[in-house]
């Protein structure tokens, strides 16, 4: 089976590629390749951070890696927190106050549309490459849900009356952001390995 580095430092994240990847790549986590360091995230915008990523750990370790980069943009909020998601409430990217911060903001808020974006950054044989996902969806007024990550106990994807939280893995996934972004990688790699 090909293997690819997954460029993050979050489990859950490399918990649903595993699962849209489905065994036609296996993915290397970063401790096997000897990066132990926290990686930069210093862009302004969601492709410019996934690529920083990607572009850091191709730089140091000489290898072919994908990395992404995720955020919430909440149309009242004029897109935020976006590319700011993991610390929206402060440095230490704490979903339960993030969550609630939110909440708060939108207080007495009658739009509550937002969407889920991802783009992963890949770099192959020295060549940038990325792969775009979109989920469209409410933020709603309470947390529901003990599954997922993130934002995904106030999130419901549009067309269901469940939050990501309260989805399995795979049903997540057949929907998400990250899903859809995977589902682009996959077919690419699959193409040209
Ligand atoms: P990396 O090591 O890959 O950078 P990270 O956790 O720092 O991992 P991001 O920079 O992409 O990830 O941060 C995105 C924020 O959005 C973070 O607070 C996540 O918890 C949240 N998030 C990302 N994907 C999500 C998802 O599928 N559902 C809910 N929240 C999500």
């Amino acid at each position: 089976m090909p293997s690819i580095v997954f460029a993050t430092r979050n489990q859950n994240k490399i918990k649903e590629a595993n699962a849209a990847l489905n065994g036609a790549f296996e993915i290397i986590g970063l401790d096997a390749v000897g990066c132990e360091e926290e990686l930069p995230e210093t862009s302004p915008t969601i492709e410019e951070n996934a690529l920083e990523k990607a572009r850091y750990v191709h730089r140091h370790y000489q290898v072919d890696c994908f990395s992404e980069d995720t955020g919430l943009e909440v149309e009242a909020l004029d897109g935020a927190p976006g590319v700011y998601s993991a610390r929206y409430a402060g440095p230490a990217n704490d979903a339960e106050a993030n969550m609630t911060l939110l909440l708060s903001n939108l207080k007495g808020v009658e739009n509550r549309k937002a969407r889920f974006r991802t783009v992963i950054a890949l770099i192959l044989d020295g060549k940038e490459h990325t792969f775009e996902g979109v989920v469209n969806g409410q933020v709603i007024h309470i947390k529901k849900g003990r599954g997922g990550f993130g934002y995904d106990p106030i999130f419901m994807p549009d067309g269901y009356n469940r939050t990501f939280a309260q989805m399995t893995v795979e049903e997540k996934n057949a929907i998400s952001h990250r899903g859809q972004a995977i589902a682009k990688l996959k077919a690419f790699l699959e193409e040209v390995k």
